[in-house]
This record gives structure tokens, sequence and C-alpha cells, in this order.
């Protein structure tokens, strides 16, 4: 990976081509995917999915504008003010994986959070795909067209995060990079932490299901094979203080995988997996402890009181209540959004938010009076420090007396 990213960084899009050859066994001729085939891609796009997608992002604009972050000035003393003003970042990249996993969806969990913190410059990267004529995924370049993205790049895995991180003669050096991708993704992100921001490493999908007696045993067992249809690490797991709700679960669970599509390549090694299991618990009291320990990806709450106990949880990526607000509702149209902690990362971290792209800058602004006033305890601390010099800028500004003293 190393040397691949170095290489970016000496031959620019040279060595991007050569890549897309050796990786993707695409002839590039340019690393810019063309207006007119972003256009084309979302012409051609099924109106159905179109339709759909253009719902997903109207609903999570809805939420991601209410988090913006309003500058906030406090007077500390009179004459003496700080306010934290919210900048987003310059300019961000935004990675879409390309093989088993096109989702249109994270796409828009990306980009939409971006703009809406008011990032002025947002640019996509895709694997070329040699069966779409080198170009990225037909729905990646038409879910960034209906986003209004118009700078995406046929460029794939650790390379593209290279791109981003040095910029080549196509592509300008992003500040940031985000979005899911392969373990090569995840380990040139590692290599460039620091250089650039990157979000979260996302880790197999995990759902916790917290249910009672009252929950319905065909809902729980098809969410958790929901998520369980990710990936053969996928975590599912059901925490329940009702045996006959745990053996119906077990029932509802053979007929309904058997029904749907990725069984054996993904659901039953996720079902079965160590990560994946019913645990039984003596009460629902215990069950909350249970997941909160957990801290899983995503919780759903499905008891009889499901909204005074999610108001309870402490560690959960996003918590999903009641009988109607399964965890794929949230993967595609509730608004919330779907890029979320994983690992049990929810005990320290958020998902993918508004906030994550922007800083937060404080701005000082005192007045010789309010600077007078406390010259005395910088001084003080500065000598404890034995930082002389850091007294002496404020005494410089006061005929080297100390006000006050
Ligand atoms: N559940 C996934 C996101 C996703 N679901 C994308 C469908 N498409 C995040 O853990
Ligand atoms: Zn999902």
């Amino acid at each position: 990976m190393r040397p691949i990213c170095e290489d970016v960084h000496h031959r620019g899009d040279a060595a991007l081509i050569d890549y897309a050859q050796r990786f993707d066994g695409v002839a590039l001729e340019q690393v810019r995917v063309p207006a007119e085939a972003l256009e084309r891609a979302l012409r051609e796009l099924d109106p159905e999915v179109r339709a759909a997608l253009e719902e997903s992002v109207r609903r999570a604009r809805i939420v991601h504008r209410a988090q913006r972050r309003k500058d906030h000035t406090t007077q500390v003393v009179p004459g003496g003010t700080v306010t934290e003003k919210w900048v987003p970042v310059d300019r961000v990249g935004l990675y879409a994986p390309g093989g088993r996993s096109v989702y249109p969806s994270s796409v828009v969990m990306n980009v939409v959070p971006a703009q809406e913190a008011g990032v002025p410059s947002l640019a996509l990267a895709s694997p070329a795909q040699r069966e779409f004529g080198g170009l990225p995924h037909p729905t990646i370049l038409a879910a960034c067209a209906l986003l209004g993205v118009d700078e995406v790049y046929a460029v794939g895995g650790a390379t593209a995060v290279a791109m981003f991180a040095h910029g080549t003669e196509s592509c300008a050096p992003a500040n940031m990079v985000t979005g899911p991708g392969n373990i090569w993704v995840a380990a040139a992100k590692r290599y460039f932490t620091g250089r650039i921001g990157i979000d979260a490493e996302a880790g197999p999908t995990e759902i916790a299901i917290l249910a009672d007696a009252t929950a319905d045993p065909a809902h729980v067992a098809a969410d958790l094979i929901s998520q369980a249809e990710h990936d053969p690490l996928a975590a599912a797991v059901l925490v329940t203080d009702s045996e006959e709700l745990a053996a119906a679960v077990e029932r509802e669970l053979e007929p309904q995988v058997a029904a749907t599509r990725h069984v054996e390549d993904r659901i039953k090694p996720a079902l079965t997996g160590r990560q994946s299991a019913i645990v039984l618990v003596s009460s629902v009291e215990d069950g909350l402890k249970v997941v909160d320990a957990y801290g899983a990806e995503h919780l759903e709450i499905q008891t009889a009181d499901a909204a005074a106990l999610a108001d309870r949880v402490r560690n959960a990526g996003a918590v999903f209540v009641g009988p109607f607000s399964p965890v794929s509702l949230g993967d595609y149209a509730a608004g919330s959004n779907h890029v979320l902690p994983t690992g049990g990362c929810a005990c320290h971290s958020s998902g993918l938010s508004v906030q994550s792209f922007l800083r937060g800058i404080h701005v000082v602004d005192y007045s010789r009076d309010a600077l007078a006033e406390v010259t005395h305890h910088v001084v003080t601390l500065a000598e404890a420090e034995d930082l002389p010099a850091h007294g002496a800028a404020l005494k410089a500004r006061f005929g080297w007396e100390v006000p006050g003293r």
C-alpha cells in the first residue's frame, strides 16, 4: 500500500492510470469522469430507483440541515468575548466502493452532511469498472449527478485515498477523506492520518435487538437477517427476557433465511458466527445492561415500553424505537445517517453528521481593560510554568507593569 501511495505522490495521474490497468483491468484515458457520463447515468437510472433516492436525499437533508450549529459568542467578562465559529472543511474527497457493495445510499449518507455543512469543494472517487466501459458503477454516477456532485474520479482503493491526500494533475488535494472501503482503503486512510482528516474505520455491520414477549418474532427475525445480509462477519444479536420469543425467533429464522438471496455466502455464516447470538436475560433491565455493554452500531428496542427504554440507552450508534422503526428504514429513508460507529466505538464516537465536516474555531476578542484585569493571573501562571516570555507578552502592553499588582 505504501509504495503505491508514494508512487501516486510522485507520478500523479500517470500512476493512477497504471494502477487502474493493473488492479481493475481498465485502460483509462483520463481519471476524471466526463460530465456527460454523469448526466447519462442519471438519465438511464431506473425511474423507481431515482424516485427512492430522491426521497432518501430529501429526508436526509431535513435531518442534517437541522444539525448545523450556529456560531455562538460568550461574554466571559465585560469587554472579553470568545466566539465559537463553525467553519466547514474546504475540500472533501469521498470514496464509494465498487465491488460487492455498490451502495448509492452510502453516497447519499456521505454527501448530504458534507453539503449541509457547507463544504465548498466535494469530489468522489470510485473504481473504474471494465463492464461499464471503464467508468465507475452507473448507479454511483447517477447518485452523484442527483446530488449535484460533478467532480468524480474513476479511481479505486488505496490509490484514490493517495490521490485525495497528495493531489495529482487532475485532482486537487483534499483536507479530508470519508466513505467506506475495503482493507486497502482503510490502510491508506490510516497511513495518511494526521495529514488529512478521515472518518472512523467501519467494521462489519452490527444489529442488536432488545425485545420482550410483546415483540413479533417474524419481524425480529427479518431484522436480524437484514443486517446479516451485508457480510459473513456481520453481527446479529437478540437480547430478550422471553424464552418464548427466543424460541419463536429461532423457528422464524429458518424459513426466512432459506427464502432470501445471499444465504450461503453471507447470511448463514453471519448468523452462525461467534459474533451473533441470542442472549437470554432475566429482565428487560438486565437486557439494557447487556446492550449498553455491547454498544452496537444499530440497536432496535422492541418492548412494551420501547420509547422509555430507548431514552435510557447510553451506548449505540443509532437506536430504532418500537415495532415500526426497523434498521432497514434507517439504512435508506428515515432521514438519519447510516454511517455509524462499529466494533464498540459507539462508546466514544458518533455516526457521520454535519458536525463531522465542521471545525469549531474559537475567536478571542478582549479589550484593553479586560486584558488588564486578568494580566496578573496570566503572568503568575506563566512564571509557574517557567515561561516568562508568555507573561512578558502581556506586560509589554502595559508599560511592563503588571496592572493591579
Ligand atoms: N447497514 C449499513 C448501511 C447500508 N445498508 C447500506 C444498506 N446499504 C451500515 O451498517
Ligand atoms: Zn444495511
